[in-house]
């Protein structure tokens, strides 16, 4: 346990989301980092890597698809050892505090929508169905050119395939810089977000668009909004409450 928020700013933002019709949320690396999962920027915890610096690189150097065409094989194997170690981590708190409230949420007839930005699938592992991926999957790989995909396990594969419908070189099914999120999934957060009357941000550095405009669109259209964080971000003085602190002891007892 952690200082954190006092329990009247707690007990506000649990009475918020108890009175909720729809509640809408973004979460970021953060909230994973609590399950091993290092983060790409800000402050951490003493249980994962922040900042991350891969093999010396940092995220806006390779996660482009220069980066990838540069060094095809470096990249792709860091996305190998990465699914690898995803395979040996688990959910923890914070996710199995969401997935708790969408339960609670449409039991009593409500709605709830996660976006989330990670591409660790742990928000489904953690038992949450209606989960918006932004930014892919790291289980998943897909055709550079065509429209083929498929899903993969937590198995390395060490070299790059090809693709069985056109021979091009496969490539992880993740959104990179200057690349398009899938549209779909991003109208979908887009319209929750501009619906719901509380909007929940946890564990991003809210530096990454389109992505963080969500909250922004939340704000607009009159929603509560509350940050969960361990540092201040560029959110924080848009948010009507932000709480600093770990997500994995916050978002249990603002759900409990
Ligand atoms: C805790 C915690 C604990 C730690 N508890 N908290 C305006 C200006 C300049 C550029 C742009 C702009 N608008 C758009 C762009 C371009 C770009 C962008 O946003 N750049 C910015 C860096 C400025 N955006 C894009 O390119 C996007 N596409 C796009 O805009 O398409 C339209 C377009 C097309 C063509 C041309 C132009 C426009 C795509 C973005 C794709 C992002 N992809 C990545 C990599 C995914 C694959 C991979 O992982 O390998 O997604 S980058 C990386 O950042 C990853 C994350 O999802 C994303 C966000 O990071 P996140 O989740 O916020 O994590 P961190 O690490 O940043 O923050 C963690 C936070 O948690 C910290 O604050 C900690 O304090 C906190 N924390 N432990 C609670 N226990
Ligand atoms: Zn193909």
């Amino acid at each position: 346990m952690t200082d954190g928020p006092d329990q009247a700013e707690i007990a506000r933002v649990r009475d918020l989301l108890g009175a909720a019709r729809h509640v809408a949320c973004l979460t970021g690396a953060g909230i994973s980092a609590a399950s091993g999962v290092p983060t790409y920027r800000g402050a951490h915890t003493g249980r994962t890597v922040g900042g991350a610096l891969w093999d010396g690189l940092r995220v806006e150097d390779w996660a482009t698809p220069a980066g990838y065409a540069r060094d095809p094989q470096r990249v792709w194997k860091w996305y190998s050892d990465r699914r690898v170690q995803l395979g040996e981590l688990a959910p923890n708190a914070g996710h199995v505090a969401l997935a708790e409230l969408e339960k609670r949420l449409t039991a009593r007839g409500g709605a709830f929508t996660l976006a989330t930005q990670n591409i660790d699938a742990l928000h489904q592992r953690a038992g949450s169905v209606n989960v918006l991926a932004l930014h892919g999957s790291l289980l998943r790989i897909r055709c550079s050119v065509c429209p083929y995909r498929r899903e993969v396990g937590h198995e390395p594969i060490a070299a790059i395939p090809a693709c069985p419908d056109c021979g091009a070189r496969l490539r992880p099914d993740v959104v990179w810089f200057g690349e398009m999120l899938p549209q779909d999934v991003w109208t979908a957060a887009a319209d929750a977000a501009g619906d719901c009357d509380v909007f929940l941000t946890a564990g991003t550095s809210a530096v990454v668009y389109p992505a963080a405009g969500l909250v922004e669109i939340a704000a607009a259209t009159g929603a509560t909004t509350v940050e969960v964080n361990l540092e201040p971000t560029p959110a924080s003085s848009l948010v009507d409450v932000a709480l600093q602190g770990p997500a994995d002891e916050l978002l249990p007892q603002l759900v409990a």
